[in-house]
């Protein structure tokens, strides 16, 4: 059964914005009866739940911050009993302290009908074949898929991430009909698939839902020429749910926002002014039916604008264009999140390591992320026996792996090779044309 809620999707403003606004007030009681943090933050805004009487003001309640989640790991925003959880995931990122999202069997059921719009937007139906090549685990785009998948009632393969001959294979013998994974694993099959003899042209694959980090138009026109199918931008985030919080339907121009489920605003990251619709800024969501871990105005350093055009679809919910970018300088390789600071903190622990380095990312021919960091090396490592040069090179790679789970190439280089800046040091530098 295809899943296209009319009746949420296709509602009038007036409708969505009386459900939106209960919603809110509901949420509102909820935390601040249950989650002392919240309760705190309102009272010292001074803005208690009576106070939102219409969806404006949301903009009196005060943003909530990445910090903020760390700062209450683990069980910190929990906004329901221990025992009412059924599910918890944590963000893909390795600073030691993860983002939790936790959820009851009410949030799971949400997931479920959002996961479910978002495939049904790529033309998923009972009968469809679902490769599903995002990784189960923690990361939410596994389980976010699998649920949304099993409403539909399609024909589910939970293969996970990797293993690229064997995704092959099964989406030959099985007759896989939709693909979901990261945009550049999905070119990275369609390279592989050269080399196994499969042709794409011949395979029975229609669609694919593609998100977890950035990509671009220029990238969907490859994907979609190399795999001979129609690829969907998907988008979200573990502090909200995972995938599901918004996503492309068949005319790709912007991805619908569950706006039932989540508030989207875009404020001014320097000022947090809310703009208008059309502006470029910061996404902020606050989730409007969560019970397990609710959030208010999540400020998720995503960089966009609303476009509240009609969409020829019929769908009413307002769209998001493509990420544009990031405010802050989070690196997403190969799906997994991280940050220059905690490369900058492992290479400092390792004797012989200068603080001057440099971060090259780049999609090699394989189409999936590289990461180069060139280290500076003290005079006297450099000058040293070749030995000593690969031992070193060696600990800082595996030390990389262990913490941050990125195998990067180390490249050790000469003391004061590395460009210096006058301002700002220019830690990364990202050649993947995405
Ligand atoms: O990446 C959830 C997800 C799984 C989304 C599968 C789509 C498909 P996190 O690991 O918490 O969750 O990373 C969230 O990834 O704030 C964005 O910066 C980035 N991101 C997610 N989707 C897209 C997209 C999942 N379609 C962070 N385009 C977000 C660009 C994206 N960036």
């Amino acid at each position: 059964m295809a899943v296209w809620n009319r009746e949420v999707e296709c509602a009038s403003v007036e409708v969505r914005q009386e459900l939106q606004l209960a919603r809110l007030q509901e949420t509102l009681e909820r935390v601040y009866a249950r989650v002392p943090f919240y309760r705190e933050k309102l009272d010292r805004a001074g803005v208690n739940p009576d106070a939102v009487t219409s969806l404006k003001d949301i903009a009196k309640l005060p943003l909530t911050t990445k910090d903020e989640l760390r700062q209450t790991y683990p069980y910190g925003l929990l906004a329901c009993d221990r025992a009412d959880l059924v599910e918890i995931h944590t963000s893909s990122g390795t600073t030691g302290t993860p983002v939790v999202g936790a959820y009851t069997e009410a949030d799971i059921d949400m997931w479920g009908e959002v996961m479910a719009r978002t495939l049904t937007m790529a033309g998923c139906v009972r009968g469809d074949t679902v490769q599903n090549g995002y990784g189960y685990g923690l990361f939410t785009g596994g389980l976010g898929v699998h649920y949304g998948a099993r409403r539909i009632g399609a024909n589910l393969i939970p293969i996970s991430s990797g293993n690229t001959r064997r995704q092959l294979m099964i989406m030959r013998d099985f007759g896989t009909t939709l693909l979901t994974c990261t945009p550049s694993y999905s070119l990275f099959l369609a390279e592989a698939a050269i080399e196994e003899g499969i042709d794409f042209r011949t395979l029975p694959l229609k669609a694919g839902c593609f998100g977890a980090e950035p990509w671009s138009e220029n990238m969907r026109v490859e994907i979609e020429s190399k795999l001979n199918i129609s690829a969907h931008d998907i988008y979200g985030l573990t502090e909200l749910i995972g995938p599901g919080v918004a996503s492309e339907c068949e005319c790709k121009n912007g991805q619908h926002f569950n706006e039932d489920y989540f508030y989207p605003e875009i404020i001014d990251p320097e000022t947090g002014a809310v703009l208008p619709d059309g502006e470029k800024g910061e996404l902020i969501i606050t989730s409007l039916k969560r019970e397990g871990t609710p959030l208010l105005r999540y400020r998720t350093r995503d960089i966009t604008y609303l476009m509240r055009e009609p969409c020829p679809c019929g769908r009413t919910t307002v769209r998001i264009h493509r990420l544009l970018g990031r405010t802050d300088d989070m690196m997403i390789i190969r799906g997994v999140n991280c940050f220059p600071s905690q490369i900058e903190n492992v290479l400092m622990r390792i004797e012989g390591t200068q603080p001057h380095y440099q971060i090259v990312i780049d999609r090699g021919a394989s189409h999936l992320d590289e990461i180069e960091i060139q280290v500076e090396v003290e005079e006297a490592v450099f000058s040293d026996v070749t030995r000593a040069m690969e031992q070193l090179r060696k600990r800082i790679h595996d030390e990389l792996k262990s913490e941050l789970g990125i195998s990067a190439h180390i490249k050790l280089v000469e003391p004061r090779s590395i460009p210096r800046s006058e301002g700002k040091a220019k830690r990364i530098i990202d050649k993947r044309s995405i």
